[in-house]
Formats: C-alpha cells, sequence, structure tokens
C-alpha cells in the first residue's frame, strides 16, 4: 500500500500560474473538458478565461446563475446591452458555469465525486488559460452541530466521518491520501468581514465531510437506519468534542484537490439545521432562500474588497441597461407593448 501524504510542498509556478501535476497533459495534442463542453483545442481558453481571478463553487445550477447575477451587481460588472449571461457549460448537461469578468460561478453537484471531476477539469482550465493564483470558493450548505439554522460557517480544516483529515483515493488499486488543507489565513479574512450587525452568527471550524447524507451523517430519517437516537447522538457530541462544527458532503474533495494543486481555497456554507435537534430541514422555501444568500454575501465582500484594493471595481453606468428614468422607462415599456 503506497501512502502519499505530500506535506508543505510550493504547488505553483512562481509567477503564480496554476501547474499541474500531471506531464501527460502538455504532451497532449488537444485536452477535451468533457464534464465542462470546453477544449483546448476547440475553444481559446486564455481568451476566454485568462482574466479569472475567482472561482466559486456551489451544489446547484439554479443557485450559482443567481450568485453570478448577484456578484454581477457586487462588482459593478455591466453587460453590453441586449446581452444576457449565458451558461458556458450548458452543453455538457452537467455542470453550469457562468462567467462575470475575474468571477466564474460553477455547480459542482452533490458528493465527492461530482465535485472532484470538475475540480479536475476546472484546475486543467485554470492552467490552460494561464490563471495566476486563482482563489477557489465552495458556498454551499450544511447541517450545523450545535448551531441554528442559518449560521454561517467557515471550515479551516475538512475531515471525513472517522475524523481523518485527509482524501483517500484509489488507484491502479493503491490507496493514495491527500491532505484535505484549506487556507488558514483566507478563512480568518473571511470571518473577519463578517459584520457585527449581520443577523445571524459567522463561526469558523472543522468541518466534517460525508459520503451520504442520511446514516453517515447519522440522520435517523432515511430509508435505513441500525443504530437508535442514543448512538446518533453520542456521536454528534463525539464528533462536536473533537471541533467539529459542521457537515456536509464535498468539503474533504475540495480542499485535498485544491490543496494538491497550490491553489488557496476556502469552503463557508450555512447549516440548515442544527444537528443536535433534528435529521428533517424544516425551514419553509423562502427562509431557506434567505439563509442560502449569506456565504455568497461573505464571499461577495471578499472579492468587492479585493478589487477595490487593486482599483479593479468598475461603478461606470457602461454597458447594460442603464434607466435615467423609471417613470420615463415604463412609457416607452408600454408604448412597444402597444404596437404588438
Ligand atoms: C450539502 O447539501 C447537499 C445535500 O443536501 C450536499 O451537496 C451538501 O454538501
Ligand atoms: N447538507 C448536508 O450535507 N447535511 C445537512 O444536514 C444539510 C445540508
Amino acid at each position: 500500500m503506497s501512502l502519499l501524504l505530500d506535506e508543505e510542498e510550493i504547488d505553483e509556478y512562481s509567477d503564480g500560474s496554476v501547474r499541474l501535476r500531471n506531464p501527460n497533459i502538455e504532451l497532449m495534442d488537444q485536452d477535451i473538458l468533457y464534464h465542462l463542453a470546453l477544449g483546448s483545442g476547440s475553444h481559446d481558453l486564455v481568451e476566454m478565461f485568462g482574466d479569472v481571478k475567482f472561482v466559486c463553487m456551489g451544489g446547484t445550477p439554479k443557485r450559482m446563475e443567481q450568485f453570478a447575477n448577484y456578484i454581477m451587481k457586487e462588482i459593478g460588472h455591466k453587460l453590453p446591452a441586449g446581452t444576457t449571461l449565458l451558461d458556458i457549460s450548458q452543453y455538457s448537461y452537467r455542470y453550469s458555469m457562468y462567467k462575470v469578468g475575474p468571477v466564474l460561478s460553477i455547480s459542482h453537484g452533490m458528493g465527492i465525486p461530482s465535485v472532484g471531476i470538475l475540480l479536475h477539469e476546472v484546475i486543467k482550465l485554470m492552467y490552460h488559460a494561464k490563471v495566476r493564483d486563482p482563489v477557489f470558493f465552495r458556498i454551499g450548505t450544511c447541517g450545523g452541530i450545535g448551531y441554528e439554522g442559518g449560521t454561517v460557517v467557515i471550515s479551516h480544516e475538512a475531515v471525513d466521518g472517522m475524523l481523518k483529515n485527509y482524501l483517500e483515493l484509489s488507484v491502479l488499486g493503491k490507496v493514495t491520501r491527500r491532505p484535505a488543507k484549506l487556507d488558514r489565513q483566507l478563512a480568518r479574512d473571511l470571518k473577519a468581514l463578517a459584520h457585527r450587525d449581520d443577523p445571524y452568527d459567522t463561526v469558523i471550524g472543522k468541518t466534517m465531510c460525508t459520503n451520504d447524507f442520511y446514516e453517515e451523517q447519522g440522520r435517523l430519517d432515511g430509508a435505513f437506519c441500525d443504530f437508535t437516537e442514543a448512538d446518533k447522538m453520542e456521536y454528534l457530541t463525539k464528533m462536536h468534542k473533537a471541533g467539529v462544527v459542521n457537515i456536509e458532503m464535498e468539503s474533504l474533495c475540495f480542499a485535498a484537490l485544491t490543496h494538491h494543486a497550490g491553489i488557496q481555497s476556502a469552503v463557508v456554507c450555512v447549516t440548515l439545521l442544527d444537528r443536535l435537534k433534528g435529521d428533517q430541514v424544516l425551514a419553509p422555501k423562502e427562509v431557506l432562500d434567505e439563509w442560502q444568500m449569506r456565504p455568497q454575501q461573505l464571499v461577495a465582500r471578499y472579492i468587492t474588497t479585493y478589487l477595490l484594493r487593486k482599483g479593479r471595481l468598475s461603478l461606470d453606468g457602461h454597458g447594460s441597461m442603464c434607466v435615467k428614468s423609471p417613470r420615463r422607462f415604463k412609457l416607452v415599456q408600454q408604448e412597444s407593448e402597444n404596437y404588438d
């Protein structure tokens, strides 16, 4: 059994461009990023993605489309008049990807296999596009341990259900381990962006990542359950004492693969419930929608602060629809409708 634990290696080239730890890629005539519906032979990836700085990922296509529209307003990015955001990966029928200036907003689906495939291809995309020093965020949902629904959790480390802080892969019949490390300074910087008057708590802690929503997360309400409520509470309490504050299903792989590629990354999730109090997600849809904005807001604060510091926040009014007088705008719209 070969156990490869690569501790503190420098994984980027000195100019900050993303390094692939795979000598095969540059020998290939073209690299097809199959699940993104992109390719190095078919697309000018430097032209399309060379200016990316932030890669934001979350579970669902809808949420990531919404994040793309939200971040567009926050960073003052204007689309040319008459144009709209397009799902760049629509023809993959797997993931959705939106680009808003320096921000990519991509859906990663549920669980480690789904986020893992996506990360391979997005990391290669960064390499082909010659992107320098990208920062990756996962903005998601989770169950809290000892935190009520609506709490924002920033992960400083990811562990599995056995509290192991590495991702285990079986490669050619051998076990490979990848440390699931997140950037602690980035986590602290994000925490510092929580406002004192935010009507919810923002905390930092260890995140447990499982391969299942039901049994592996100690839920009593799956199709199968071979343990008692007392067993569940004993396990969750033990995890809590070990520093685990939330449970979700992607952070281990997200942390491991971004760390392996030398990419700075952070995981910010909102709790949908306190698992010490129940298993079912009972909050109404409108409440869940509002909660899911919270990690987006924190990450947006980070991105806008960065761009402001770099003098790259566009606050001019060029590009998309820019309404000078809402009253006249309405009149013009009504007049046009009358011609039908
Ligand atoms: C959080 O929510 C999803 C399960 O409902 C999963 O993708 C995760 O990590
Ligand atoms: N996502 C999870 O993985 N677990 C929860 O309890 C809630 C959201």
